[in-house]
């Protein structure tokens, strides 16, 4: 299904009237504070997040997977999904792909078909997490951090083959997510598996090509219960050291133990040029991947605040790669995701509203109350109208979600893929 520029502007038409008052009284408003609202408007149509392939279709969970019906059954159709959310908001301009689920079997065909769509080839993932029907070793017992050579060497092998089929389509970047870890205590080596990890990464880093960089994940638990190898950032930066300068820490705002600090770790491995990816859900217990902004707002805002912060004043901090890392089994996977480019573009608006330099004169007068406030208005801010202007300004829709309704997407897709079919993913 492609969706034309005459059909968005159509639908923006009609939606037209009342989003002008609100963004004139919203523009008022800000241009008294001395906010320059176009530079915002500008920045936020600029925003691009990338969309995993796994994304796409009904989310998977250990017990069961329900299918949404018209799910993506190729990698084709994927990108034909993501064409649709990037018509639609003009921010998802990017996929993010798993090997094995997503092997090209026709590249030219492939890179043809994203292009048609403005869509480019963000990092690759591996996966050493799970065995493959033709595989000819284990994860069971760990991946690149197994104590066993043959497996080691074949997760290896792995990441290497992930960065040539990478190559081919245009990427630039690897990221790594390790699930390797113990359920049990005097399972592992603590010393034996880290060292390995770092071994195994330094070699697949040695290996990238030149202009290539590195994404390392963490995660505190799960699938391992008791330990995990790449447990917090602190084990991901050093990792990212060892390796060298275009190795980086990815930050999963869902790989965190409840209430932690995220903020300050993006504030820190800004501060030291090492955040080099950042994959976008949200979280009430653990990993549980579900829309962002759907349960701590305010925290997103404030980890926000801290990437403008860091974009704005860390030169010597890379580009990040901005992905939505979320699966789940009751919406239809597009409008959650639309959902989750809605939260992550209020969130970021929301950041650029505040003023940085009162706060750093009250900071440095120590007053408190003065400093919580001016966070607080920022995020008290109804920012949409500026979204909607970002939106229209770039060619999208102005309220995504209900064209997306409006346009019958999913109902289009039912009748073209059928009920059953079903996409690779978590
Ligand atoms: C598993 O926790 C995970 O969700 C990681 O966050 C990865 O980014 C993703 O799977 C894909 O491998
Ligand atoms: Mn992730
Ligand atoms: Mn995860």
């Amino acid at each position: 299904m492609k969706i034309t520029t005459d059909r968005i502007s159509e639908f923006n038409k009609s939606n037209h009237s009342s989003y002008k008052t609100e963004l004139d009284f919203l523009k008022n408003k800000l241009v008294k504070k001395g906010i320059d609202t176009e530079e915002i408007i500008s920045k936020v149509a600029d925003f691009q997040v990338a969309i995993p392939s796994w994304a796409l279709g009904a989310g998977g969970t250990r017990f069961g997977r329900f299918s949404y019906g018209g799910e993506p059954a190729s990698l084709e159709q994927k990108l034909d999904d993501i064409g649709v959310l990037h018509a639609l908001t003009q921010s998802a301009g990017a996929v993010s792909l798993h090997i094995p689920w997503d092997i090209p079997k026709d590249v030219k065909a492939i890179k043809e078909k994203a292009q048609s769509h403005g869509i480019v080839f963000d990092a690759m993932n591996s996966n050493t997490f799970q065995d493959q029907p033709e595989a000819k070793e284990t994860y069971k017992y760990g991946s690149l951090s197994a104590v066993n050579d043959a497996p080691r060497d074949y997760a290896i092998g792995h990441n290497l083959e992930v960065i040539k089929i990478g190559e081919e389509l245009g990427s630039k970047s690897l990221t790594v997510w390790l699930a390797d870890g113990a359920n049990f205590p005097g399972q592992n080596n603590f010393q034996r598996v880290l060292q390995n990890t770092e071994n195994s990464l330094k070699s697949i880093y040695g290996k990238m090509p030149k202009d290539w960089k590195m994404f390392i994940e963490y995660k505190p638990y799960e699938p391992n219960f008791y330990s995990t190898v790449i447990q917090d950032w602190g084990t991901s930066f050093m990792l990212a050291n060892a390796c060298g300068e275009r190795a980086y820490t990815l930050v999963d705002l869902g790989h965190h133990l409840p209430n932690t600090n995220i903020e300050q770790i993006v504030a820190t491995l800004m501060l030291k040029g090492k955040l080099g990816g950042f994959h976008f859900n949200d979280s009430k217990y653990g990993d549980d991947d579900i829309t962002v902004g759907s349960i701590k707002p305010y925290s997103l805002f404030l980890i926000f605040n801290e990437l403008v912060y860091g974009m704005e004043n860390n030169p010597q901090n890379p580009d990040l790669a901005w992905m939505i890392d979320a699966s789940h089994n009751t919406k239809d996977p597009l409008e959650d995701l639309l959902q989750s480019l809605e939260a992550i573009l209020i969130a970021y608006t929301q950041a650029l509203l505040v003023d940085q330099k009162a706060l750093k004169q009250a900071q440095q007068e120590n007053d408190v109350v003065t400093c919580q406030e001016i966070l607080q208005d920022a995020y008290r801010t109804d920012v949409r109208p500026l979204l909607k202007a970002a939106r229209e300004k770039s060619g999208a829709a102005i309220n995504p979600l209900s064209a997306y309704r409006n346009l019958e997407v999913r109902k289009y897709l039912v009748k073209e893929r059928g009920t059953k079919s079903k996409a690779t993913g978590l």
